[in-house]
């Protein structure tokens, strides 16, 4: 599975790494990731034993039968003093633990020590992260899946439209739509912004009725074996003045310029410069208010993507948005929004809804 990777990027050498899930609200992603138990389960109070040469999983009994449908050995405890004692037994006596702190609590890092004992406890959260971010093509291939039912529903948004709908009608429509394909869930609470309300870029939904003229801004994803689409497209109801289509052709334009730069080797940095400045050499100069994009993945802020701000290397195999937008306080504002896999010699984009064309809704 992945434990290779992890082990190969540590900076300091362990003998075991402990992820500990201890569930809402705090799951840790790293759990899923290490046992790819990705398809069912919700491993509340579980721990994930990684070596080199395995994954063990030790987890309560109503999660059995999900845990063994995954490729780790797994180990059922039934009281909290039998999961200490299994944890001491499969940690046996090695040294140095590596734990992930970016997730952790104080509290239940305390609980490891107590149940531990005396050892070396060093953070490897960053070796985990750098792993997560290149994905193999099994997980790709589970984001592709995730990419096509939002596509799916992204064509689909012009049929669900009509005047005087509210904003919250359009969004429950489109989680409807998602899950009714197969999503297991949303990726993150869904946007629906008409009108003025397009120019807010993380604007979600509201009471606002739906009337002719009006910028439709949907942004929303699909969670499919607990990874993430996130895609944007915008639509007009009724007929599109001069204005929307050129902020619409612009953003297409800079959208287009971003995924064509995406390439293994090339920063992620230069792509979000790239983008700005382009978008800066209209008249809608400093109107782009957000980076061009973000890594995608287990979480929908995976890792910094494409940000001028941030110095990411890209390699083959990462995720990452490319969303450029223009927005008009008061006016409204277009966003355009893909998935796009980073390949040697190129890229591959995941999403396919349309967007060559600015929809007119009639
Ligand atoms: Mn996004």
């Amino acid at each position: 599975m992945h434990q290779d990777r992890i082990f190969e990027n540590l900076k300091e050498e362990v003998d075991v790494i402990v992820i500990y899930n201890r569930g809402e609200p705090v799951v840790d992603l790293n759990f899923f990731y290490v046992t790819g138990l990705v398809a069912g389960g919700i491993f509340e109070g579980s721990y994930a034993i990684v070596t080199p040469e395995n994954v063990k999983v030790l987890t309560s009994l109503l999660e059995e039968t999900s845990a063994k449908k995954g490729k780790n050995e797994v180990y059922i405890f039934r009281t909290g003093k039998e999961r200490e004692e299994l944890l001491r037994k499969i940690v046996g006596d090695a040294k140095r633990i590596g734990l992930n702190f970016d997730t952790l609590t104080v509290r239940d890092f305390e609980k490891i020590k107590e149940v531990l004992g005396e050892r070396e406890y060093i953070n490897v959260s960053s070796a985990i992260m750098d792993a997560r971010k290149v994905k193999s093509e099994e997980e790709i291939n589970i984001m592709r899946e995730a990419a096509k039912i939002a596509s799916e529903v992204a064509d689909s948004i012009p049929d669900f439209l009509h005047e005087g709908m509210r904003e919250y009608e359009l969004a429950a429509k489109i989680v409807y739509e998602m899950l009714r394909r197969g999503a297991e869930d949303v990726a993150f609470t869904t946007i629906a912004a008409f009108g003025e309300n397009a120019a807010e870029p993380h604007y979600t939904a509201g009471a606002r009725k739906l009337k002719r003229g009006d910028f439709v801004l949907c942004d929303f994803g699909a969670r499919y074996h607990r990874y993430n689409s996130d895609i944007t497209r915008t639509f007009v109801f009724g007929r599109a003045s001069e204005m929307q289509k050129d902020i619409y052709y612009t953003v297409l334009e800079a959208q287009r310029m971003g995924i064509e730069l995406i390439k293994a080797g090339v920063n992620g940095k230069e792509v979000d410069a790239k983008v700005h400045e382009f978008i800066d050499s209209t008249k809608y100069r400093g109107r782009m208010t957000h980076s061009t994009g973000h890594g995608l993945g287990l979480a929908v802020h995976d890792h910094v993507g494409l940000s001028r701000m941030l110095d990411v290397p890209l390699k083959d195999g990462m995720v990452v948005t490319v969303e450029p937008g223009i927005y008009i306080p008061g006016f409204g504002g277009v966003r355009i929004e893909d998935d796009v896999v980073v390949r040697k010699d190129g890229h591959e984009v995941l999403t396919s809804a349309k967007k060559e064309e600015l929809i007119e809704v009639s």
